[in-house]
């Protein structure tokens, strides 16, 4: 299916219970388990989809698993080829957002040349009345002060309520092809005075 199409492989990462999976269920068929269905990420799972960007498709391959066999025996295969990171925690749990550093290192030791997209999920449980355990504005913003340009993207959703999950998929297929295909020009035009070197090196053959 969808040859031709380009594709970009996506891992999902962060900590234990931040709804990693429930990510990758919205993008798998639009579903949503509440607690009581829920079991711990175990063995590997991935799905593909296409998303329009403009006029041009554009596939997104999702991989899944849970933390503990990512940081085992899973190794470097999990993190092989990817081209993007999707770093998620819970908005609801402030030490899910203080680990996230922690994980950064990861994907740049591991995935090298990833992008990095940071998602901020359960945005339907954080309580507005509520400051101490929860992530705030402040904290995001003295985070991403820190981070410089380390993330493609930033979002918040809600697995739960089904709140910013396409917009999120749909906006990381068109970073990810946006930056692809800059490369590609990028290269292309650095390709150019090669071509003199051909044609001259012709030239010199033929003289
Ligand atoms: N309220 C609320 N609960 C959520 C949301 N997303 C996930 N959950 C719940 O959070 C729990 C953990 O979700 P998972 O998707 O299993 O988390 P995970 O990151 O895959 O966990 P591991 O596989 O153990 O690393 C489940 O009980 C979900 O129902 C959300 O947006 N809102
Ligand atoms: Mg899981």
């Amino acid at each position: 299916m969808a040859t031709g199409i380009p594709g970009y492989k996506v891992i999902l990462h962060g900590d234990y219970g931040v709804g990693k999976s429930s990510i990758f269920r919205r993008f798998l068929n639009n579903t949503f388990t509440t607690a009581t269905g829920r079991h711990s990420t175990i063995g590997l799972d991935h799905c593909t989809r296409v998303f329009k960007v403009g006029t041009q498709s554009v596939k997104l391959t999702l991989w899944d698993t849970g933390g503990v066999q990512r940081m085992s025996y899973l190794g470097s295969s999990y993190y092989r080829g990817a081209h993007a990171a999707l770093l998620v925690y819970s908005l609801s749990n402030k030490d899910t957002f203080g680990v996230l550093s922690q994980f950064i290192l990861d994907i740049v030791m591991n995935a090298e040349g990833a992008k990095i997209f940071l998602c901020g999920n359960m945005a339907d449980a954080v309580n507005p009345e509520q400051e101490s355990g929860q992530v705030t504005e402040a904290d995001l913003e003295q985070f991403m002060s820190q981070c410089d340009d380390v993330f493609s993207g930033v979002y918040q959703v809600s697995c739960k309520d089904n709140n910013g999950l396409e917009e999120m998929f749909t906006d990381m297929a068109r970073v990810l092809h946006r930056d692809s295909v800059s490369r590609l020009t990028l290269r292309r035009d650095l390709v150019r005075p090669g071509d003199t070197e051909t044609a001259n090196s012709e030239k010199s053959s033929c003289c």
